[in-house]
């Protein structure tokens, strides 16, 4: 555990110092937001139209998600400091078809721009081009469409795509599992599904780090469809089968959350070593009951916000600072320093 302790103090800083150097600077606006011409107007200024408030819609990925709920509440925080009024709403459950038809509503509703988490890479496609074709400058939050290369890649029209480096953050959770295994052993991972870009990638950046030790083996991957009984399920069945299991990567939010019921419900807290990709109450307390091991706290609400500078920027002429993908920064959490202003910080809302 020493080992792990060590390993993290080092992943935290490097967290901090990553976060430092990539948080996009604010990007410089030109136009005042409509909330601050407050001032009464002169006589010469009486005639000139108000400055208009603009509409942006957030179309997350699903609802009662912890993280979306975080993302939108930093997507408001940006929003009411620009005098946006932003329109917020998603599917009831991760769908491509249960979403298609709010991006519709939204398009519709004539909003001025759109922040979308598109439930799938590729049947999102059309529905965001339907935007951008009736002049919406579209921007992606969380997951991409096309191959996320909006430079030259299959899909150019959305201004920018804003997420977590989760090859990156996938890496840093299995190393530090890998190391506090003293680099052999058993390691299982549970990610969403195999149809979202997020998900996979953290577990390829988990299989990567698995391929580095020769000694370490990968037991299974299994998809949750974001479902903790789900998870709970599969992670029974893996304990089962192999009574030496050693740790689980839990890569998402409900796939971490099934896995920790799992393992403590067999009674092997602090036995089996679990790694949770995301940072909601549940994964904290786990954490400091000793089910968990490390929490990977993406950055939702920083995306959220983000993604309301860009529309704004978009909206007000102010495009040249626009990166075409931004990749935000993770806090690393473990008991170490868990009670640390940054940590609680880190931890989504779930209200
Ligand atoms: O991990 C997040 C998000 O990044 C992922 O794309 C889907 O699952 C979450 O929303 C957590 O449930």
């Amino acid at each position: 555990m020493k080992k792990l302790v060590v390993f993290l103090s080092l992943v935290l800083v490097s967290a901090f110092i990553l976060a430092a150097c990539a948080t996009p600077t604010p990007v410089a606006t030109t136009a005042a937001p409509a909330s601050e011409t407050t001032a009464a107007p002169t006589t010469a200024e009486a005639t000139t139209a108000p400055a208009k408030q603009y509409t942006v819609a957030l179309v997350y990925g699903v609802q009662g998600d912890a993280f979306y709920i975080t993302m939108q509440k930093g997507a408001q925080e940006k929003a009411d400091e620009l005098g946006i009024n932003l329109v917020a709403d998603g599917p009831s459950k991760w769908d491509a078809s249960v979403q298609t038809p709010i991006i519709d509503a939204m398009i519709a509703k004539k909003v001025d721009a759109l922040i979308a988490v598109p439930n799938d890479p590729n049947a999102m496609i059309a529905p965001l081009q339907r935007a951008y074709d009736a002049g919406i400058p579209v921007i992606t939050t969380d997951q991409y469409i096309g191959d996320g290369n909006y430079t030259d890649g299959s899909v150019t029209f959305p201004l920018s795509v804003i997420a977590s480096d989760n090859f990156e953050g996938g890496k840093i959770a299995c190393e530090a599992l890998i190391k506090d295994m003293d680099g052999k052993g058993k390691l299982y991972i549970l990610v969403s599904t195999a149809n979202v870009p997020s998900d996979v990638a953290r577990r390829d950046g988990c299989k990567a780090a698995i391929d580095e030790y020769p000694d370490v083996e990968l037991v299974g991957v299994d998809y949750t469809e974001s479902s903790a009984p789900i998870a709970t399920n599969q992670t029974q069945a893996v304990l089962q089968k192999y009574k030496d299991l050693n740790a689980i990567f839990g890569g998402n939010l409900f796939s971490a959350q099934g896995a920790a019921a799992a393992v403590k419900s067999a009674g092997l807290s602090g036995v089996v070593k679990i790694a949770s990709f995301d940072a909601p109450q549940q994964a904290i307390d786990d954490l400091k009951n000793n089910v968990i091991d490390m929490v990977i706290a993406q950055q939702p609400a920083l995306i959220g916000a983000t993604a309301v500078q860009y529309a704004y920027d978009a909206l007000t002429g102010n495009t040249s600072e626009i990166e075409k993908k931004v990749s935000t920064p993770f806090v690393v959490i473990t008991r170490d320093n868990v009670d640390t202003p940054e940590a609680q910080a880190a931890i989504y809302k779930s209200n």
